[in-house]
């Protein structure tokens, strides 16, 4: 091999890997729902295709309100399930709707669609 070839391969392998990382790296952060002046931690949750953002931090012991709003008419989205929390809601399309509970305990929780094709997931802290 020439320089130009190798140079090329590494290019290659560095966009692989590049990409690879992107799909199936540990994906870290998410979206840390702040306090507001109603003590309760909230964010706003856009769905549309998915959840906007689709992974939000929270402290346990502190009320969580999300702010669901639904920018979609495809029926797959019309209901948004926390079934950890025993709470479901109907999103109305353009409607803010709230929805309101308390985590406990520290983990993960997920949240879906009824049919639980569109995901997203709540780190409780
Ligand atoms: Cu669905």
């Amino acid at each position: 091999m020439n320089t130009s070839q190798i140079v090329v391969t590494l290019l290659g392998l560095i966009l692989i890997t590049g990409i690879a990382w992107f799909f199936w790296g540990p994906r870290k952060g998410g979206f840390r729902a702040p306090v507001t002046s109603r003590g309760y931690q909230e964010a706003m949750v856009l769905v549309k295709g998915g959840y906007t953002p689709d992974v939000i931090v929270v402290e346990h012991g502190k009320p969580v309100r999300l702010n669901f709003r639904r920018e979609e008419t495809a029926s797959c989205s019309e209901m948004v399930v926390l079934s950890d929390f025993g709470k479901s809601a109907m999103l109305p399309q353009g409607e803010i709707v709230p929805v309101e509970f308390l985590p406990e305990k520290p983990g993960e929780y997920e949240f879906s669609c009824q049919m639980g094709m569109l995901r997203g997931k709540l780190i409780v802290e």
